[in-house]
Parts: C-alpha cells; structure tokens; sequence
C-alpha cells in the first residue's frame, strides 16, 4: 500500500525539506511543485479565500475508504468546472479575438457629429473577433464559409459595435428569414452532420427557393470563403447607416475595411488538406503575427451618398443583397485598424465578447434596411440566453471604457454596488444621480415616415440576379473557373437530383455560360430550364474592385516559406533562401524528417521548425526543397515527402529546387514549369512566391 505522501506530483523531485515561505501555508504533496527554482507562487485558495492544503487527493475517511461528503475543497472545484461552458453562438461560435486600436487620420466633421470620426489622430481602442459562421466553436478554421469581422470600438461617447462580414452582401433581404436560413446550412438535425459546411441538401434546397441569395452565393462560391489568413480578408459593414450633423441632417454610408497586406486565399484542395493539417490554421497565424510583432492593419473605409444620388441607383440600396460598386461611390479612407495585442484569456475576453449592431453612438444612425431592423433586436436577445444576465455589460471586455450610469438595478451577478437611496429619474432627493441630456445624447436622424403597415417587400428589392452576374463578369478567368469548380463540388454533394437541376436554373439567369460549366461538371442533361424572374436581368459594368486576384499585393509581407531538408542537406543553399525569403517580409520554416533537425553537409546541425508528416506544404505560401544525393534518395521511401512537394504543385506554388530536391521531384512526378525555379536563382522564387502560378491550373485539375 503506498503512503497518501507519495502520490501525485508525478517527475518532479522528492524529499524536500525545506519549509514554506512565509504567508504560505503547508501544501502536503503540493509543497514539492511548489518549489520549482526560485519561484514565487501565489498561495492556492478556494473561491471563499481558504487556503488549499492539498489539491491532489480528496478527503477520504481512511487510507482507502470512501470520500467524504464534506470535502467543500472537492465540490467547488468540480462544481465550477461543470459549470464552465457557456452556450455556445448560435452561428459564428469559431473566433479568434485580438485588441487594437482604430486611428483616424481624414476627418468626417461636415458628416457627422461622432468624435470618433471627427477627432483625426484620436486613438480609439479597439477589440476585434473573426468568425467562422457555420461551425461549432471546436470546428476548423478553414472551411468554405463566411468570415464575420466584428469590431467593438470602446469611444468616449459610448461603445460602438461594427458588426461585419468579409463579404458585403447578404443571403437574405429580411430578418425573418434568418432562423431558416441558419438551420438549412448548420447540421441536418436528423443526423448531426455536416459539420461547418454548406455542401448538402438541405443548404441547397433553402438556397434554391430564394432567389434573393443568388448574389451571395457569387461571393460564397468564389475564394473569398477561403482566405489563406484572417490579416488577408476585407471586411464590409454591409448595411448602409447615416451619418448625422450637428444640424440634424443624415448621409448615407458603407463601411469598408481593407487589409494592407492584400487580399489572398488558398485554393480549394488546399483549403481541404489545412483542415487536417493545422485545424487552427487562422487563429495560430494571427497569434504568430501578433506575438512576432507583424501587426495586421487595415485601412477604414466610407462609401457617402445622399437619398438624391440613392434614388439614381440601379437597385435599392436598404437591399442587404446589394453592394455599392466602387466605381459608382468611390471609398474613401479616413482612418486605420491596427490589432497589436493578444488577449490574456481566450474564455474571458473572446468568448465572453457580446457584439451588437443596435451598440451605436451619437452621430451614426441606422437605416431603414429591413435585415439591419432585425439584427437590432437579435443580438441582445442572444447575450441574455448566452451570457446568463443582463449585466453582460459589466464583464470587462463588454463594458465601455468612458464612465456609464443610469438606474438599473440588480439582477444575476449584479457587480456594480451603487450607493443612496434614490434609483429613480426624475428625482428631487439626490444631486448626483444621472440625469438625462437633451443636447449631447443619442438623436436619432430627422426621417418622416409614411405608408400603410403590413409585411410588404419593397419592389425594388425584385431584382435578384444582376449583380449576381456583375459579380461574375467581374472575376479574373481564374476566379470564374473557382467558382464553376465549387459550385460542382457543392452540389455535387447534394443527393436530390431537382434542388442540383433548380440552381442550375438560376445560374442561366446569372450567365449562360456559368450554368453550362456547373452542369457539365455535374453531368446534368438536359440544361434544367431558368425560373421566372421577378424583375429584368440589367446589364450592369464589371467592377474590377470585386476581384480577389486583382487585390493580391507583390509581396512576401505576411508570408510563409517552408524549406525541405534531411541529413546532407547543403546549409549555404539553405541560408541563401533564408535570406532573401526574409529580407522580402516572409516568415521562413525549416522542414525535416526529424524535428530535432538534420545533420547538414559540412557536418552541423540544424533544427527543424516542424517535423515533415506533421507539416505538409500546404501550410506555406511557397517552398524549397534542399537535399543531397543520399537525402532525396532516402525521402523517396516517404511518401510526406513525395506529398509535401506534389501538393505545392497542385497548389500552384512555387517551388525551389537544389539537384536533390529536383530528384524528389521527379519521383513525386511532379512537372516543369515557370514555378518551378532554380534554388540558386532567389530573385526568381521571390518574384514566384509572390503569387499562385494560375496558368498551372488547366494541367493539374480537371476545371469544369
Ligand atoms: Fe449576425 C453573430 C455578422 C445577419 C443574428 N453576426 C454575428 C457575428 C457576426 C455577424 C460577425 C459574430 C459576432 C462575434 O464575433 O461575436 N450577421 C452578421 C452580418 C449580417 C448578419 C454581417 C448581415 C448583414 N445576424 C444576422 C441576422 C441575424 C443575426 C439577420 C438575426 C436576425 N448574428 C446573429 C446572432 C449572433 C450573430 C444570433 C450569434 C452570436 C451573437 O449574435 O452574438 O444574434
């Protein structure tokens, strides 16, 4: 029988002698982690301030007897543990959060009375939480979805919440529909899957019968759902809002976020294989670049017209399924975002975080946009059945960083203690309570409205396609073929052979052509005929600014460089390509059989940053492959290494090559092309990382 003393505390040192520091009490086995070098520890309690003697063996009524019912130390621990789950968000429950701040340099004064947007050179603190939508808060990073961008800027007239999307539309005209909409793409509730995709039946259905979604679905099927990191996706406030002055008078905006490292995404198969890879593919990029001190930013952008130039528009512009193409209001920069530190807990602050678009300050208004109506109310409801209380706002990341005060009362975990007798307004017995203020509080912008009540849609919300297809035109041949390509992959997931045949008609509506790409791929014959439409398909002018490939930057910045290498390996070629990988911004990682590294040509070492099955291709922008004779011949037996660069290829990317490397290569069967460059030649694999090797594609995949 072993002695209680002993157990517990596995590896660390025994027969400890010493005795505990002063203010600390005696902690049984606890005493030998405790003494880990020179540390100072706070001393362990329970939530009532009592001090833990042991925390790792409960109270027993002997040696081996049963535990006792009046081990208060064992049941709070385990209460609070049960208790640690939180509801889950109904969608978006995937995020990563980060602290900011927002700056603004171009002053909207003549617009608006908000001193955030007036106030140039102001910095306004910031936290921002990027979303998956579909999945749950353990699903992957990387599936195809949409990515939420909701910003939280703590102002000094209050907290105002910018709860966007990186797309800037929306599937639906109306809030009513969103309940629907959320149950068709989360898991089928029969059999509880798919996790996080829109690839299945019941999505499709949904889709198939609301036409008014065919625009986002443009934008879901292109690559914008399949961003390559969170520091690489735009981000649009969808909804236009007013802008009030001091005089009352409103202007219609749209807000735009723009990464200043470009836009970029993976590829589709990529997309896929990451998931496997690395399930935290985005949150761990975002950590790296904080902690690294790359700070992401984005520029902040403003889309202003007047009802005037409105009423001009080829479509209505409360219509969540419409976009402002620049060319038709040019943005406007007025600020930027800088994210520059990492929460100290995940659970405290991103999980915890409670964002609402109805959270706005005096000088921003909303509109009449229906979708936007709806959402004022959702969100709120949502936090209560969430956060467990109405005082929510009390938690340190919800609350605002000016002073607050109203009189509202108590409630679940009331942590506020307001002192005097009075809660209540007007009063005539306190001289300190809040009062109203008529001039500086929240006005709403001067609108009359008028009209008959009843659940009407709007006649210039009818036109459902033409932007559909202005997306499309809009796209580089590439991306065209990106979207004909997800559009067979999804369907072709779908088991219902009449939903397939529907959104093979309303592609007809959006271009022929697309239609007969996406039925090719699905082998469906004859082409299904289009629907009625509600209004004339316009022809509306590409808008270049809708690409993603067009936005991409001619840079590393951001970047990663993975560089193949085994035992032989020639180091000078490896530093080579280390350096011009960083002097041009790129993150450079080291790959080999083994993680403790390889043992190089002149005889070092060098250690490895990932192992080589647990660090696929796919985890970097472009590769090199460094090996000697006897290297490429030993990785001929390891099919990681035949997959690490047959996988870059397939995703277009460029590969540097030593004679060894162009050895596996050749076992991996892997092609020549203009991608594939000398790793003597940097300047050419630097300019080649730079971007995907599109004209690749034809000879890879079989594109609809
Ligand atoms: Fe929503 C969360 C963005 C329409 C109801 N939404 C949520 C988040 C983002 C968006 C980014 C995550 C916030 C976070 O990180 O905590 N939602 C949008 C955009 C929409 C939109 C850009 C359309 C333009 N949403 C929308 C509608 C409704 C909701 C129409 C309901 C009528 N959204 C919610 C919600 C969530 C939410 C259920 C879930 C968790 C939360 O609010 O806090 O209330």
């Amino acid at each position: 029988m072993k002695d209680k003393k002993t157990i517990g505390n596995v590896g660390h040192s025994k027969g400890k002698t010493s005795s505990p520091a002063i203010g600390e009490s005696h902690r049984g086995t606890g005493d030998e982690l405790h003494q880990i070098a020179g540390r100072e520890h706070p001393q362990l309690t329970t939530n009532q301030g009592i001090a833990v003697p042991d925390n790792q063996n409960s109270l027993r009524a002997n040696t081996r007897g049963p535990t006792l019912l009046e081990d208060f130390i064992l049941r709070e621990k385990i209460m609070h543990f049960d208790h640690e789950r939180i509801p889950e968000r109904i969608v978006h429950a995937r995020g990563t959060g980060v602290h900011g701040f927002f700056e603004l340099t171009d002053s909207l004064q003549q617009y608006t009375t908000a001193k955030l947007l007036t106030e140039t050179g102001e910095k306004t603190p910031v936290f921002v939480r990027f979303s998956t939508v579909a999945g749950g808060a353990g699903s992957v990073d990387t599936p195809r979805d949409v990515r939420g961008f909701a910003v939280k800027f703590y102002t000094k007239e209050g907290n105002w919440d910018l709860v966007s999307n990186n797309i800037p539309v929306f599937f639906i005209q109306d809030a009513i529909k969103f309940p629907d909409l959320i149950h068709a793409v989360k898991m089928e509730p029969d059999r509880g899957f798919p996790q996080s995709a829109t690839a299945h039946d019941t999505f499709w259905d949904f889709i198939s019968l609301t036409p008014e979604s065919m625009h986002m679905v443009m934008w879901i099927m292109s690559d914008r759902t399949i961003p390559r990191s969170l520091r690489m996706i735009e981000g649009f406030g969808v909804h236009s809002f007013r802008l009030v002055n001091q005089a009352g008078e409103s202007t219609f905006v749209k807000f735009h976020w723009r990464p200043k490292l470009g836009l970029q995404s993976t590829v589709w198969d990529e997309a896929i294989k990451i998931a496997g890879a690395d399930p935290d593919f985005h949150r761990r990029d975002m950590f790296e670049a904080i902690e690294a001190g790359n700070f992401p930013e984005w520029e902040f952008g403003v889309q202003l017209f007047t009802q005037e130039e409105a009423d001009k528009f080829p479509f209505d512009h409360l219509d969540a399924t419409k976009l402002i193409p620049e060319e038709l209001v040019p943005l406007r920069v007025i600020g930027r975002l800088v994210l520059d530190r990492w929460p100290n807990n995940f659970f405290a602050e991103t999980e915890q975080v409670a964002f609402c678009p109805a959270n706005i300050v005096p000088g921003i208004d909303f509109s009449n946009d229906p979708l936007l109506q709806g959402r004022l109310f959702s969100y709120l409801d949502t936090q209560l059945s969430r956060l467990g209380s109405p005082n929510f706002h009390q938690i340190p990341i919800n609350a605002p960083k000016c002073p607050f005060a109203n009189n509202q009362r108590d409630g679940h975990m009331q942590m506020m203690q307001p002192a005097g007798r009075v809660a209540y307004e007007p009063n005539t017995l306190s001289g300190t309570s809040p009062r109203e203020t008529p001039a500086s509080g929240f006005r709403s912008a001067r609108v009359s409205e008028a009209g008959d009540k009843g659940r009407i849609r709007a006649e210039s919300f009818a036109d459902h396609y033409s932007q559909a297809r202005q997306f499309y035109l809009s796209q580089s041949a590439p991306e065209q073929t990106h979207i004909a390509s997800a559009l067979v992959f999804e369907l072709s997931k779908v088991d219902h052979r009449h939903v397939r045949e529907a959104m093979i008609g309303h592609l007809r509506h959006i271009e022929e052509d697309l239609a007969k790409r996406v039925a090719a791929g699905l082998a469906l014959e004859p082409l299904p005929e289009a629907p009625a439409a509600a209004a004339p398909v316009q022809k509306l002018q590409p808008s270049p600014a809708l690409q993603i490939i067009g936005k991409m930057k001619d840079t590393l910045m951001g970047r990663a460089i993975g560089i193949l290498i085994a035992d032989g390996s020639d180091g000078a070629a490896i530093e080579k390509i280390v350096k011009a990988a960083k002097d041009a911004g790129a993150t450079v990682k080291i790959v080999a059989p083994k993680v403790g590294g390889a043992k190089l040509a002149d005889g070092s070492m060098l250690a490895a940053d990932g192992q080589l099955a647990g660090t696929p291709s796919v985890l970097f922008d472009a590769v090199a492959v460094i090996l000697s004779e006897q290297g490429a011949k030993e990785l001929t037996r390891e099919s990681a290494a035949a997959d690490f660069v047959h996988n870059a290829f397939g995703h277009l990317k460029a590969i540097a090559v030593d004679s060894g490397g162009r050895e596996l290569l050749k076992t991996a069967t892997v092609g020549q092309d203009a991608g594939i460059v000398d790793a003597n030649d940097t300047k050419a694999f630097i300019a080649a990382a730079k971007t995907r090797q599109w004209e690749r594609e034809p000879l890879v995949r079989i594109v609809p």
